[in-house]
């Protein structure tokens, strides 16, 4: 399967979505072109935009050959294993020929292929490898966009691999340190991925629910877990990280602990875990995802006894992070798909690109991207300066509280323009073989799972009241906007200022529990918006700025925040309103 997909894109049929056959000659029949993608890195006028802007000139220098090459793969090689994973599905195998009890599951090798690749170009490894400082992340988090919408979701397994290795960098000790190694290595023959085993079936939003109970066995160092988990992604992975109650701990969230599972023994075998089935999903379909029973499962303690969620939390954090730039490159391949398609389709006499009202749609939605890109790259920016240590204690506020903004915001942006796009394919859109369904399909997890758009929203307000995270963003906002100059960004800042100051009275006047929880989403849909808004302006100073011998090229940046402020910030503040 995967030779054959390779020999497509050897034969150049690869970056052509859904690729139809060539017309027999005939005058009067017609073939619709499919769309077809270009380099990823080179026709991304935002990402580089932002990578000129953000990044110091030398390390924009090294990273740029890199991200050009996986911009090439992304449309070869990645889109044809992608491609060949998702028709090649995981399978359970649950006994051998000879009755046993096997539990295999077996992927494509274009899965497999796909999890030697980012091995090798240090998907994971060059977040903690650090060669960049504080801009590794964005080094790192610009592969990964790059990659996903090729991928198959094999952004998934990547994410809780980086998620634990996190985890594993702040709670780990001496024995999970061979873990960590393998998590953030290059070398495929060593690499590992992880599990993040946080779902029961009592909820998947109330983790404090959790019944897996923990034993310590005889030897006193290894714990036994028992219980059943039932979401567990990419369930092929070496490890795990996941929570338990310690026999005799007390109920609730804090009584839970975090532990390290290593899934098999030496022979493959896995160790006191029974796999119950796959998962039939809407989407992810290359994506095993299985329901395990734990039946005396050795694990590790990791980080002490108690406090299990809050722990974790370093890891479901990154992996938020990831959804969200999962989302942006969503719909930055949606995108690019919609335009390059309506510039070869035919409708009413011309081509849909010349048709005023479809090209006011794809710009509509060209604002949300870039708007949903700028806000998930400034967490990406001070989730790096995090690591690195060094983040100020105002910029740590603003990721713990810009985290959950980032992540269920993009999510929903995400779901909208798929749709969106689907729908300016018409019918084409809605057939499997175009390959534009399975946008929509692999959109809509981003909302569910790593926390669902209400569980966030009550999120933001936990970051609020407990780590005061609001005063350092309203401050940022601030003198943010105090820095632009140009006068076609002038009246924005001044929008995108009052928006930040309004949220903040409201925030302050709004004591009430119940008050505030019934007003949680508008609100983290509020400091969305505006803390997107802000980065939008900030973006068009710069590019104002940096052409300021031809004004006529800020027009695109200005006309794109323009756009934007006009309509979705300003209805984004209902939540203000008095
Ligand atoms: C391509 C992208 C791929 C992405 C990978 C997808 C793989 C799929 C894997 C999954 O979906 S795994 C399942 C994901 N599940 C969740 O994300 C759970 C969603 N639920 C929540 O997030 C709830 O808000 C939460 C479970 C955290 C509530 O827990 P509790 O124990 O009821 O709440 P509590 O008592 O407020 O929090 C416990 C401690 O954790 C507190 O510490 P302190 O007592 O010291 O203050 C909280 O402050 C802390 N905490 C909670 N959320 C935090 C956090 N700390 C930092 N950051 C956070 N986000």
């Amino acid at each position: 399967m995967y030779e054959r997909a390779l020999r497509r894109v050897a034969t150049g049929g690869s970056s052509a979505v859904g690729a139809t056959t060539p017309g027999n000659g005939m005058s009067d029949e017609f073939y619709q072109d499919a769309p077809s993608l270009g380099n990823q890195f080179e026709t991304d006028v935002l990402l580089r935009a932002y990578l000129e802007w953000r990044l110091p000139p030398a390390i924009r220098d090294q990273v740029t050959p890199e991200l050009f090459h996986l911009g090439e793969r992304a449309v070869t090689e990645l889109l044809a294993l992608g491609d060949a994973a998702e028709a090649e599905p995981p399978r359970h195998v649950p006994y051998d020929p000879w009755g046993r009890r096997v539990d295999r599951i077996e992927v494509s090798d274009a899965w497999r292929a796909l999890d030697r690749i980012s091995a090798e170009t240090g998907l994971v490894a060059t977040a903690f490898e650090r060669r960049h400082g504080a801009w590794s992340r964005v080094h790192q988090m610009a592969m990964l966009y790059l990659f996903h919408p090729s991928s198959a979701t094999y952004s998934c397994p990547l994410a809780m691999t980086d998620g634990a290795a996190r985890f594993l960098e702040l709670h780990g000790d001496a024995r999970t340190r061979e873990a960590f190694d393998r998590l953030t290595s290059r070398d495929p023959s060593r690499f590992w991925t992880s599990g993040q085993w946080m779902t029961e079936r009592t909820g998947g939003s109330d983790v404090s629910g959790t019944s897996t109970v923990a034993r310590l066995d005889e030897s006193g160092n290894t714990y036994r877990l028992y219980g059943t988990k039932w979401f567990t992604s990419a369930t092929t992975s070496q490890m795990a990280i996941t929570l338990a109650r310690i026999e005799g701990a007390p109920a609730g969230g804090r009584g839970l602990s975090a532990f390290f599972v290593q899934l098999r023994d030496g022979d493959g075998a896995l160790r006191g875990i029974r796999v119950n089935r796959l998962k039939d999903k809407l989407g992810t379909r290359a994506l095993p995802t299985a329901e395990l029973t734990l039946d005396g499962t050795p694990a590790l303690l990791v980080g002490g006894a108690g406090d299990g969620v809050r722990k974790i939390a370093s890891l479901f954090n990154v992996t938020r992070v990831y959804n969200a730039v999962a989302a942006v490159s969503g719909m930055r391949r949606a995108l690019a798909l919609a335009h390059d398609y309506a510039a070869r389709r035919q409708a009413f006499g011309k081509r849909l690109a010349d048709h005023p009202l479809h090209a006011e749609t794809l710009a509509g939605l060209d604002a949300r991207f870039h708007a949903a890109f700028h806000l998930t790259f400034q967490v990406v920016e001070l989730l790096g300066r995090e690591e690195t240590g060094e983040a100020t204690d105002a910029e740590l506020a603003m990721l713990r509280l810009l985290t959950p903004v980032a992540k269920l915001f993009t999510a929903k942006q995400a779901v909208l323009v798929a749709s969106e796009v689907m729908e300016s394919f018409g019918g084409a859109g809605y057939i499997e073989d175009t390959r534009i369904p399975r946008l929509l399909r692999d959109a809509q997890v981003l909302p569910i799972w790593e926390g669902t758009t209400n569980v966030l929203s009550l999120d933001v307000w936990r970051a609020i009241e407990r780590t005061d995270a609001l005063a350092p963003w309203l401050e940022h906002v601030r003198a943010e906007m105090a820095g632009v100059r140009h006068p076609s960004c002038a009246i924005a800042a001044f929008a995108v200022r009052s928006a930040a100051e309004l949220i903040g009275a409201y925030v302050r006047r709004t004591t009430e529990p119940a008050q505030r929880e019934l007003s949680a989403r508008r609100l983290a849909f509020a400091i969305a918006r505006t803390a997107a808004a802000s980065r939008l302006v900030a973006h068009a100073e710069w590019e104002a700025a940096r052409s300021a011998a031809d004004p006529e090229s800020t027009a695109p940046a200005v006309e794109r925040m323009s756009r934007w402020l006009a309509r979705d910030l300003a209805a984004g503040l209902d939540v203000v309103a008095p």
